[in-house]
C-alpha cells in the first residue's frame, strides 16, 4: 500500500488530502480544509501566506507518515526572496488592481502577436508579465534575487531547494512553449533580471525531503498548477472529451499534443498552458463560479445546495451576463454589480437571491458552451462528452444547464479533481501507477463515482439567449 498527501490550495480554500493506494482501489481522505481568506493592506489585496503554510504543515501532521507529498495551487502568483531567502513581502493577490491598464502598455510595447508566438498564452491583465511590469522600480523587486510561485515557495520553505515547476511557469507569460525554457527575450524584453527565474523542474521529479516533518518524507514535483494537475484527474476514456476545471474559475478547453498559435486562437484569447507529460492545456477562463461565491459572500453566506435548488425551479433566462466582464474581477458586492449590468443592458433587475443565482448559473452555461465550442472549432478536436470536475461538479443545476446549452452529454465528477491528479503524478514517480496518462485516467474511472447528464431542452432558447450577449456565442 503507498500512501500519499496531496497540498492543494485553492482561490477560495486550501486543503490537505491523504490518499491510499492498494493494488487498483485509490481512496481519499480530506485531513485538513482551511479557509484562503485574501486580506487588503493600504489599499493592495495580499494573499495570507503564512496562514496558507500554518494550513499546510497542519495538513501533513494530520496526514501521518507518507510515502511523498506533492504541491499545487492556482496560477500566476509569486513570492519574491531576497539573497539570504528570506520572503520580501506578502504575495500580491492576482485580483489586485494593480495591473489595471497595465498589459495593454506592455503587451504593446512587447508586441501581441509576438507574445502570443512564444508564450502561447491568453491576455489576462494579471499574467505575472504584467505583474511584474507593474512591480518595476519597487525596492522588492530590485532587492529580489529569486521568483517563486506559489507552490514552489511552498515547497522552498518545506525541503529548502529553489526551482520552478514548468506547468506553473508556463503560465507567467515569461515561458517559451517551443523550447520548453524560460524565454530569455521576453524576459529582456520585459527589463526583469534574468537571475530571478530558477531551473525548471518537471512533474514527476523530487524536489527534496520535508526537514521539518517527522520521517522527513521527499516533496515530489506534480502539475503544480493546479488546473494542470485537474486536467490530469479528467476521467476521460478516449480523446474526444472537452474539460471544464470548475471551481473559482471554469476552465474550458481541450487537451491537445501540440499549441495552438493561429491568428484566430490570438484573436479569440484562447490560451496553450503545459500540461503533464508535455500536453497543451488548450482553453480560456471564464469568471466562473466565483460569482456565485463572491454573492453568496455578500449575503452572509447562505446555504448554497438550498439556494440552488430554488434557483432550478425559476424561469431561465430572465437576464443573462457576460461572467467575464471586467466588472466582476475584483472583489465586492456581486449582487449589486450583477443588478448593474442587468440594467445596463436593458434586462429585469433579478428581484431576490434565487433569481440572482438562476442568472449566474444560466450565464455560466452560456459561456461554457461558447468557449467548449470555440476550443473544438479553433484546435479541430472533436468532443463527444464534457467533463466537469472540480467543485463545481456538485451544482446539478449549472452541469444539467451546461450539457443542454452545449448539447453534449456532461460526465461531473471527481470534485477533488485536482488533489487527485496532485496524487495520481506522485503514484506513477514512485511506480505504484501509470505509465501514462491513459493508465492514471482508467484508475480513475474504476475507483470515482460520477453523474451523468443528459442534454435536454430547448436549443433554440439557448440560441436565443446567446445572442442576447453582446459578444459572438456560437
Ligand atoms: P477552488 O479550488 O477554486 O477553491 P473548488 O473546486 O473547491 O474551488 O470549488 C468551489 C466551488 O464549488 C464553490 O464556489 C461552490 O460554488 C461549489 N460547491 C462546493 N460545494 C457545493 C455544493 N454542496 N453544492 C453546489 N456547489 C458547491
Ligand atoms: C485556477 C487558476 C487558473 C488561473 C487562475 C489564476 O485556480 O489556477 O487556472 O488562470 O487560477
Amino acid at each position: 500500500m503507498s500512501v500519499f498527501a496531496a497540498v492543494d490550495l485553492g482561490a477560495s480554500s486550501g486543503r490537505v488530502i491523504r490518499a491510499t493506494l492498494d493494488g487498483g482501489a485509490l481512496s481519499l481522505d480530506e485531513v485538513h480544509r482551511f479557509p484562503n481568506e485574501p486580506v487588503s493592506i493600504n489599499g493592495t489585496l495580499h494573499w495570507d501566506i503564512l496562514a496558507l503554510y500554518r494550513g499546510v504543515l497542519e495538513g501533513l501532521r494530520r496526514a501521518g507518515p507518507v510515502d511523498s507529498i506533492g504541491i499545487d495551487s492556482w496560477a500566476v502568483d509569486y513570492g519574491l526572496l531576497d539573497a539570504t531567502g528570506a520572503l520580501l513581502g506578502n504575495p500580491v493577490h492576482y485580483r489586485d488592481a494593480r495591473t489595471t491598464g497595465v498589459w495593454r502598455e506592455v503587451a504593446a510595447a512587447i508586441g501581441e502577436e509576438r507574445l502570443y508566438g512564444i508564450t502561447g498564452l491568453q491576455q489576462l491583465n494579471f499574467n505575472t508579465l504584467y505583474q511584474l511590469s507593474a512591480a518595476r522600480g519597487t525596492p522588492v523587486l530590485a532587492a529580489a534575487r529569486h521568483l517563486l510561485m506559489i507552490p514552489d515557495l511552498i515547497a522552498f520553505w518545506l525541503t529548502g531547494e529553489i526551482g520552478a515547476e514548468i506547468t506553473n511557469a508556463s503560465t507567467t507569460q515569461l515561458y517559451d512553449l517551443r523550447t520548453r525554457a524560460w524565454s530569455t527575450e521576453l524576459i529582456a524584453a520585459a527589463g526583469l533580471d534574468p537571475g530571478l527565474f530558477p531551473p525548471l523542474r518537471e512533474p514527476g521529479t523530487v524536489i527534496g525531503r520535508a526537514r521539518d516533518l517527522d520521517g522527513q518524507p521527499v516533496v515530489v514535483a506534480v502539475g503544480s498548477h493546479d488546473t494542470a494537475s485537474a486536467v490530469v484527474a479528467v476521467p476521460a476514456a478516449d480523446a474526444h472529451f472537452a474539460y471544464i476545471s470548475c471551481g473559482t474559475w471554469s476552465l474550458v478547453g481541450v487537451e491537445l499534443d501540440r499549441p495552438v498559435l493561429t491568428e484566430a486562437s490570438r484573436a479569440a484569447n484562447f490560451t496553450n498552458e503545459g500540461g503533464v507529460d508535455g500536453t497543451v492545456r488548450y482553453l480560456r477562463n471564464v469568471m466562473g463560479l466565483w460569482l456565485l461565491q463572491e454573492s453568496c459572500r455578500a449575503w452572509g453566506d447562505p446555504d448554497l445546495p438550498a439556494l440552488l435548488v430554488e434557483a432550478a425551479a425559476r424561469e431561465p433566462f430572465v437576464s443573462v451576463v457576460d461572467p467575464d466582464h471586467g466588472d466582476f474581477l475584483a472583489p465586492g458586492d456581486m449582487p449589486a454589480r450583477i443588478a448593474a449590468f442587468c440594467r445596463r443592458t436593458g434586462q429585469p433587475v433579478p428581484a431576490d437571491r434565487a433569481a440572482v443565482v438562476r442568472t449566474v448559473v444560466d450565464s455560466l452555461a452560456l459561456a461554457h458552451r461558447r468557449t467548449v465550442r470555440e476550443a473544438a472549432a479553433l484546435s479541430g478536436t472533436r468532443v463527444d462528452v464534457v467533463h466537469v470536475v472540480g467543485g463545481g461538479a456538485r451544482n446539478a443545476l449549472l452541469c444539467q444547464l451546461t450539457a443542454d446549452a452545449t448539447g453534449l452529454p456532461v460526465l461531473a465528477g471527481p470534485v477533488e479533481a485536482t488533489a487527485l491528479g496532485n496524487v495520481l503524478v506522485q503514484a506513477r514517480a514512485a511506480g505504484a501507477a501509470g505509465p501514462d496518462l491513459t493508465a492514471l485516467r482508467a484508475l480513475l474511472r474504476d475507483t470515482q463515482r460520477l453523474t451523468r447528464y443528459e442534454p435536454s431542452g430547448d436549443q433554440a432558447a439557448w440560441d436565443a439567449a446567446a445572442s442576447r450577449l453582446g459578444r459572438p456565442n456560437p
